[in-house]
């Protein structure tokens, strides 16, 4: 048996949903605005005070935090309670600036393991199962996290880490792992090296839980095609606790956020204004429990929608959609709008595996984009066999989704560069931040 889905809190009445995040956001503007001196003085340079907060009602009062402000205040800055207080960091990798440092209190770690437990009970997780984690430990929060929801839930943890795939299969065949607990494009990899050793037959994998990068409803067939299992979405990211900010329930119709934990908003990512529900835009977080690291309306630049429509699994936590993209992962080429996930989805449709490569150049002042995809050794779904028309064939699809014209190059299979952790598929070659800096 599970105890980790808890009824009480999980699918309680939505009116009290808000008022128990209302008595909890009264407490946490407090506790910040007496801890944190930079969000206190943002907060009077807008002329508002802790006690004009008296409910959700007036979280869009709160000014917003962006990763900019984590950045100027590495690393203690936003550092809410004494640091002899806190037993735990983790950190974001930093490849796009500074790193963003995170810190927990003993509460705040029990906290964040339950939302994992819960997001692993949610997707069956019981302590009948051998659960395998080759999320990275160390720094990154996925290890950690999803440990330590699996070991609440007693569950048999291995503490794989990344890496070592011909370890990974050996382990999952001798222990007989069930649940698998990586990033996507890692389980899509452990899938192709798992059927070309032949292990297939070897392995017990039932469910996997699968976040920390964007992947598609066709890539989550393909692998629970390729796996036998069923694979569940989960979110989070280290700024507001790690994995587990919200979770797949067995519908699978977008992610529960952890309500009493956590306050959700969807703003228009220019602007600032608070969109309606259903409205597509960037997603902000509020920490109403987190003693050491309690963001108010941080910008995650993370674009979703999100819905309160009622779930038939019986939870009553709202629920956000897969990321769409994000505010700054979306490339403007001649002017279009393009997102990684849509140039995944004609792939994947179109029968190749997700293992492709995007390079937006500047040619003359004009953009190009080209997309490096594994050619496939077998007769595609399309039936043709010659590669050039194959390749016209990507070219005319991607053109219907985009309404640009993307180069396609098929390379040979298992050349573009596998991931243990997070994939990158992107090479944008144009430096743009020279070219809009103001002269
Ligand atoms: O990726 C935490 C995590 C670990 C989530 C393991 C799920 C599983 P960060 O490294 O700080 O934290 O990256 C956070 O990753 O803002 C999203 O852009 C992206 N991301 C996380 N989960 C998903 C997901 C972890 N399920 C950033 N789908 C976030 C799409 C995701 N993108």
């Amino acid at each position: 048996m599970n105890n980790y889905f808890n009824a009480d809190i999980e699918t309680m009445p939505v009116e009290q949903i808000k008022a128990l995040q209302s008595e909890r956001l009264v407490k946490q503007v407090k506790h910040v605005y007496e801890n944190v001196p930079f969000y206190r003085a943002k907060m009077d340079e807008m002329g508002v005070k802790p006690e004009d907060i008296k409910g959700i009602e007036d979280l869009h009062r709160l000014p917003f935090i962006t990763k900019d402000d984590l950045r100027d205040q590495y690393p203690y800055g936003f550092l809410a309670t004494d640091k002899s207080e806190c037993v735990r960091i983790q950190s974001t990798s930093g490849t796009t600036g500074r790193r963003v440092v995170s810190f927990y209190t003993q509460e705040d770690i029990d906290i964040w393991e339950t939302c994992c437990a819960r997001a692993l009970a949610a997707a069956g997780t019981t302590n009948e199962d051998v659960v395998h984690v080759c999320y990275g430990y160390g720094l990154f929060t996925g290890g950690a996290g999803l440990h330590g929801g699996s070991h609440k839930l007693g569950s048999l943890t291995l503490p794989m880490s990344s890496g070592n795939t011909d370890r990974q299969i050996q382990f999952m065949t001798d222990l007989g792992s069930t649940v698998l607990c990586c990033t996507p494009s890692y389980a899509a990899y452990l899938a192709e090296s798992i059927e070309s050793k032949g292990a297939k037959k070897d392995i017990h994998l039932k469910t996997g839980i699968f976040g920390a990068e964007a992947w598609t409803e066709e890539m989550r067939r393909n692998i629970e095609n390729s796996l036998g299992i069923k694979a569940y979405d989960i979110y989070g990211l280290t700024e507001i606790s790690g994995p587990g900010v919200s979770f797949e329930c067995s519908e699978q119709r977008g992610m529960h956020v952890n309500e009493d934990h956590f306050i959700a908003e969807i703003v228009d990512p220019v602007t600032g204004e608070v969109l309606p529900e259903g409205e597509k835009g960037e997603l902000v977080f509020t920490c109403i429990t987190k003693k050491a690291f309690p963001l108010l309306r941080y910008r995650t630049r993370d674009v979703c929608v999100l819905s309160r429509k009622k779930c038939s699994c019986g939870r009553t936590f709202i629920r956000m959609s897969k990321p769409l993209g994000r505010c700054d992962d979306m490339m403007v080429v001649k002017g279009v709008n393009v997102f990684p996930s849509q140039i995944e989805t004609v792939l994947l449709n179109n029968g190749y595996q997700p293992n492709y490569r995007l390079t937006v150049d500047r040619v003359n002042n004009s953009d190009t984009i080209s997309c490096e995809v594994e050619w496939l050794p077998y007769d595609a779904p399309d039936g043709l066999k010659e590669k050039k028309q194959r390749e016209d064939l990507l070219v005319t699809k991607l053109k219907a989704m985009l309404g640009i014209v993307v180069k396609v190059i098929l390379v040979e299979p298992k050349t573009i560069p596998r991931s243990e952790g997070k994939a990158v598929r992107i090479i944008d070659k144009r430096n743009l931040f020279e070219e809009n800096t103001l002269k």
